[in-house]
């Protein structure tokens, strides 16, 4: 006899998500300048293959077959990223209406749809002008180390808010602050590529202030019914053994991941042992009176993105001569300020994807239960999950990605758990509506339910994005993985 399918609340939505450098495209249309990835990009040996966003998947153009296409897959929900120099093309002052009203466009066209957006302001693509800028005069230089950035970030946060707030009800700050400060400044394998550790420590912390200022100038332009969230991707770290060694391995990591994050936003603190790990670095003078308490603005919901667990260890030889198995890229720099000689990174079990990340869902369900235990009182959205895989088109010209529809059916069904064990998850984003433009591996890696070719622009939903479909028409997950 069939088992029951798995049931979500009503009203759960059922998104996909992009990023706007990773999809627009137009990098000089309409008064856009470059921002630090369209500088990365343009730099040699930063990304794999010298691919760049210039032209992407040029969604710019292409937006309104792209709702129509999200409205075929009966999405309920769509989650995109503002462009600030699209909007605001030096950092400050005016703003550019052209920009604006592209977002006004689309926003109107997906509620014309019945699909309801989620607007992200900021998704990495930091205006070039102000990682050039050091008003402080701070060693540690321009970009989000600048304390003045997170003021310019609240500017920009009111623009967009007074321009859409009449039309969006959810909005999330920043997308996963950890890869902008420690993957940016501190392995320098995202933009701006800086190697710098105080750099990372200062820009995690100009990030949880400009989240807080950027809430803020939000709510001054919002009417009352407007959510404001962010989105984070905290890592679900593991000890490899119950050593002590390892478990300290595991708080390191969680304070350097996690909670350098969630402390500032939920609790208004930087959690002592995060300062003690980090003091032969940093006194943290950076963070000035008043800071905490702006980077504790209520939050309406906590995006989280997930895609894989870590495995650590107390800092083994082995590892320390070979590359770091942390998932985030090859750098002889360290994403992780302070824990190099602590800790080591292990590869966690279970199938890999393209990106070599392993298949794990239950770090998914992990994460929602430890933060429904957090802040009990704050709603749950998965704000990105998915995986890459070398998709290529059949004989029959479609796109068939079974390990696709396994990994989201799993992953689906962590989210499922997590529910019936008292999370108060609302919705659920798959990462992404589209292949695009991954970052430092260029185009190299498919993360889409949709492919695109990228000769020709066109777009065919995988067999994936079909299933998906059926998931998001019914509200249900078959209780089985049913391969296509
Ligand atoms: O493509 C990225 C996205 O921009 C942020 N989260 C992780 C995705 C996959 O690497």
């Amino acid at each position: 006899m069939a088992r029951e399918n798995l049931r979500f609340p009503p009203g759960f939505l059922w998104g996909a998500a992009t990023a706007a450098y990773q999809i627009e495209g137009a990098a000089r249309d309409d008064g856009r300048t470059p921002s630090i990835w369209d500088t990365f990009s343009h730099t040699p040996g930063k990304v794999l293959g010298g691919d760049t966003g210039d032209v992407a998947v040029d969604h710019y153009h292409r937006w309104r077959d792209d709702v129509r296409l999200m409205a075929g897959l009966g999405l309920t929900s769509y989650r995109f990223s503002v462009s600030w120099p699209r909007v605001q093309p030096t950092g400050r002052g005016p703003a550019v209406q052209r920009g604006l009203d592209f977002y006004r466009r689309l926003v109107d066209e997906l509620l014309a749809h019945g699909i309801q957006p989620m607007v992200t302001l900021y998704h990495w693509d930091l205006p070039q002008e102000l990682e050039d800028a050091f008003p402080s005069g701070s060693a540690a230089g321009g970009g989000w180390p600048e304390r003045d950035t997170a003021y310019r970030f609240a500017e920009y946060a009111g623009i967009v808010g007074e321009a859409l707030g009449d039309r969006v009800e959810m909005w999330s700050t920043l997308n996963e602050p950890w890869c902008s400060a420690f993957l940016g400044y501190g392995s320098g394998v995202h933009a701006p590529g800086r190697t710098d550790p105080v750099a990372a420590l200062r820009a995690a912390h100009h990030l949880n202030l400009a989240h807080g200022l950027g809430a803020q100038a939000l709510r001054e332009q919002l009417p009352a019914r407007a959510r404001i969230g962010v989105s984070l991707n905290p890592s679900a770290v593991r000890p490899l053994t119950a050593s002590a060694g390892d478990l300290d391995a595991r708080r390191r990591i969680d304070a350097l991941a996690n909670r350098v994050f969630t402390g500032p936003m939920l609790r208004g603190t930087y959690d002592d042992d995060l300062i003690a790990d980090t003091a032969r670095l940093t006194d943290w003078s950076f963070v000035q009176d008043d800071d905490l308490r702006i980077t504790r603005h209520p939050l309406d919901f906590l995006g989280i993105n997930y895609y894989a667990p870590a495995v650590v260890s107390a800092a083994t030889e082995d590892a320390a001569a070979g590359p770091r198995k942390d998932g985030h890229g090859a750098s002889e720099h360290s994403p992780w300020p302070g824990a190099d000689e602590h800790v080591s990174f292990h590869r966690a079990p279970g199938e890999l994807t393209a990106m070599d990340w392993p298949v794990d869902p239950t770090g998914l369900t992990d994460l929602l239960l430890e933060y429904t235990a957090q802040a009990p009182e704050v709603p749950l959205y998965v704000t990105e999950n998915g995986a890459a895989y070398d998709d290529k088109p059949g004989e029959d010209g479609q796109v068939h990605d079974p390990d696709r529809v396994r990994y989201l059916h799993s992953h689906i069904a962590a989210v499922h758990h997590a529910i019936l064990a008292g999370a108060d998850v609302r919705g659920y984003f798959l990462w992404s509506l589209l292949d695009n433009f991954e970052w430092a591996y260029g185009y190299s890696k498919r993360f889409g339910a949709v492919h695109v070719d990228y000769e020709t622009q066109a777009r065919t939903p995988k067999s994936s994005a079909h299933w998906y479909a059926k998931v998001a028409a019914s509200g249900e997950l078959p209780r089985e993985y049913v391969a296509d």
